[in-house]
């Protein structure tokens, strides 16, 4: 039975964090473990998240860190911690119910069947987004993922921006988490590109994607204009990445 760790990055998620953790326990999978990476949350989730540890003994744990340092280094130090406890599958999942647990076990099944990654897709057919959003929000979103990552960055998968996704231990120590530098929707992209580039192989399967309902977004709409300049940085930076260059030894937790 491979054991699953699903990591997720919080900040100021305390309505959302009971609710998300007992939904995925409530999936019922063997050897599924949770992850929570907290940033010293104003409202306690952080606290919450060590009660939450407490109430679920050995099947949930959380990592504290200091300040608010963005998701990108959140999920680095979750993926490092969750290599570390053993995982052999691991799961980046969002607190806020955008990414909807009911998808787990088809994104375990459909890793299964061979690939080193599988991202949950918005954008391939079956997949949507939530009918709230603005014409202009879903436009950009769409040219994003559609247009500029699959024909600029060149990834064959038509979502590189969503943070929803497992990968295998082993995609996990060969992209050397250390060379992925980038915050927010540039993470996800970076990890993507990188991971592409170093030849692994990767897949989709469609979602829905519901906005949140409880907490407040983080996401300004600077780091979004951000992100599209900096993506081609990151682009540079990695342009020369082969298979030859994947990881090999595992990380050691201080670095
Ligand atoms: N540990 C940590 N978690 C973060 C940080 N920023 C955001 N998160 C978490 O990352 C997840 C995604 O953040 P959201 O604010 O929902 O951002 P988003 O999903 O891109 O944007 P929305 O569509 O507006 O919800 C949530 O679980 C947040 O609590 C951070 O700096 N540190
Ligand atoms: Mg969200």
């Amino acid at each position: 039975m491979p054991k699953t760790i699903v990591v997720i990055p919080t900040y100021n998620e305390i309505e959302n964090l009971p609710l998300i953790t007992e939904a995925v326990f409530g999936l019922d999978i063997p050897g599924l473990q949770i992850l929570i990476v907290d940033d010293n949350s104003p409202d306690g989730t952080g606290r919450l998240a060590d009660e939450l540890a407490t109430k679920y003994d050995g099947r949930l744990s959380a990592l504290h860190r200091k300040a608010k340092g963005g998701l990108g280094p959140a999920y680095i130090a979750g993926f490092k911690q969750g290599l570390s406890l053993g995982a052999d599958y691991i799961i980046q999942m969002d607190a806020d119910f955008s990414h909807q647990p009911k998808y787990i076990p088809e994104l375990i099944a459909k890793l299964e069947e061979g690939y080193d990654g599988v991202l949950a897709s918005r954008y391939i057919k079956g997949g949507s987004v939530d009918p709230k959003w603005s014409f202009l929000r879903k436009l950009l979103s769409w040219f994003a993922n559609r247009v500029y990552v699959h024909y600029i960055l060149g990834i064959p998968t038509y979502e590189a921006t969503g943070g929803y996704r497992i990968w295998r231990r082993n995609t996990l120590i060969g992209i050397d988490l250390d060379r992925i530098h980038a915050n927010g929707y540039v993470f996800q992209v970076e990890l993507t590109y990188v991971s592409w580039k170093l030849g692994f192989k990767l897949t989709e399967i469609p979602i829905h994607f519901p906005d949140r309902v409880r907490g407040k977004s983080k996401m300004t709409s600077k780091i979004a204009s951000e992100a599209a300049v900096r993506v081609w940085d990151m682009m540079y930076r990695h342009r020369t990445l082969t298979p030859q260059l994947r990881r090999t030894e595992a990380y050691s937790l201080e670095s």
